[in-house]
């Protein structure tokens, strides 16, 4: 049975980051994909402790917020840093990318058609920290020796701006080389070629 469970709207939205974190530690994930329909109906939206989803089940724990479950999955699968420090940076860059989540999820959903271009055209502003702080680093992660929940993070999100603006990491090698190769990793590939996982839409409402 696996461990994990989680209940989500079927795309990939905020549960791309937690799929590709447990795929790249061999984790099993059972999926209940919730409908519009079933949603709009009240109940489930009622059950859950914000009034939204993702949902994410290990055993009785119960959560909800994406971000702590990848701070809970990176604590058990040791990509949550090796020491305080090292776990404070991570909370910080995984911020960071809460951050640039935040408004291309803004523009996504309330702005799509009118502010796209100057989003784009902005967009290299918001991606410079990330690019200073991976031109920085030895191991090619954001902090520390090893990959951690803030990299998974970082990397679905580059990869949804890469579909929103093509050109988005052309002035940004190291950035470039950083997504090439986490999705090089075999793992994070065969979940990227899977079919379940291809078939979801980046967002709910058709527009990436
Ligand atoms: N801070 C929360 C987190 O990080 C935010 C969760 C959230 O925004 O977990 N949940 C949204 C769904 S993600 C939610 O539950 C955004 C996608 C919206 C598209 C939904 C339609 C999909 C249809 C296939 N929204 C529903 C609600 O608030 O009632």
């Amino acid at each position: 049975m696996a461990p994990y469970t989680l209940t989500y709207f079927a795309i990939k939205g905020r549960a791309g980051a937690l799929k590709m974190m447990l795929a790249d530690n061999d984790q099993q994930l059972k999926e209940n994909m919730v409908s519009i329909e079933e949603w709009m109906k009240g109940d489930m939206k009622g059950s859950c402790l914000f009034g939204q989803l993702p949902k994410f089940e290990d055993g009785d724990l119960v959560l909800y917020q994406s971000n702590a479950m990848l701070r809970h999955l990176g604590r058990k699968h040791g990509a949550y840093g090796k020491n305080d420090c090292e776990a404070s940076l991570i909370d910080m860059m995984n911020d960071a990318v809460e951050d640039l989540r935040l408004k291309y999820i803004k523009l996504i959903y309330q702005e799509y058609e009118t502010g796209k271009e100057a989003y784009c055209k902005d967009l290299p502003n918001h991606l410079k920290p990330f690019e200073s702080v991976l031109s920085k680093s030895k191991s090619g992660f954001l902090v520390g020796d090893q990959i951690s929940f803030a990299d998974y993070n970082l990397f679905d999100l580059l990869l949804n701006h890469k579909v929103l603006c093509s050109a988005s990491l052309d002035s940004f090698p190291t950035l470039k080389s950083y997504v090439d190769k986490i999705a090089a990793r075999p793992k994070i590939k065969a979940l990227l070629e899977c079919e379940n996982f291809k078939k979801l839409p980046i967002n709910g409402n058709g527009k990436q």
